[in-house]
């Protein structure tokens, strides 16, 4: 392993910004239309022009490798498609036994997560929730607030993302929002 020098990094407790950051992915609605449940109306949103960004990811200088600790800063920003929270698109680890921690920084939103079995559990996030994903748990967090929520994560090093897993299948549960209010209710597109 390279032999790295100790940094620190600024992170801004209100927005979620990371300072330094290696990169910063930007999601917007046309990088994930197939997670979301009302295909018709993304059509026309995509149709009409509407392509509004999801969510931000900070993503600290770490490598990515067994031994270190990579972590990132997100910030999802507040919409819905349709009654549907805006939220990232989710995945498990490579190596399913490796875990992760969140840390709530500003707005509210939910974690989601989900085993193999299609088992779904929600955990709430405010500021200075610290949230545990356990081993073999796929997550996913949702904006159910009304302004930008944003969240720290740690993880693993060799855990390594798998989109396609979600991608194929789906999570069997989704958030939407329902007389004002943030539930989970089964995901008509999950296999
Ligand atoms: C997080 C996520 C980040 C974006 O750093 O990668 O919140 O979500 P997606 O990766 O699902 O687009 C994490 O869980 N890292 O392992
Ligand atoms: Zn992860």
């Amino acid at each position: 392993m390279e032999l790295m020098e100790p940094f620190s990094s600024k992170l801004d407790l209100r927005v979620g910004t990371l300072e330094p950051s290696a990169r910063i992915l930007r999601r917007h609605l046309s990088d994930m239309q197939e997670m979301y449940a009302d295909q018709k109306r993304i059509r026309r949103m995509l149709e009409g022009g509407l392509d509004p960004l999801i969510y931000e990811v900070y993503l600290s200088p770490v490598p990515e490798v067994e031994g270190q600790l990579p972590y990132s800063t997100t910030i999802i920003y507040p919409g819905k498609v349709g009654h549907e929270f805006f939220m990232t698109k989710g995945h498990f680890h490579v190596k399913r036994d490796r875990a992760e921690i969140y840390l709530g920084l500003a707005g509210d939103g939910h974690l989601v997560m989900q085993k193999e079995d299609g088992t779904v559990r929600s955990q709430r996030m405010a500021p200075g929730t610290a949230a545990y994903v356990p081993p073999f748990w796929a997550h996913r967090t949702v904006n159910t607030g009304t302004v930008p929520f944003a969240f720290f994560a740690v993880w693993p090093g060799d855990a390594g993302h798998d989109y396609r897993t979600i991608e194929t299948t789906g999570f069997a549960k989704m958030m939407v929002s329902r007389d004002g209010r943030a539930v989970l209710v089964g995901n008509p597109r999950y296999r």
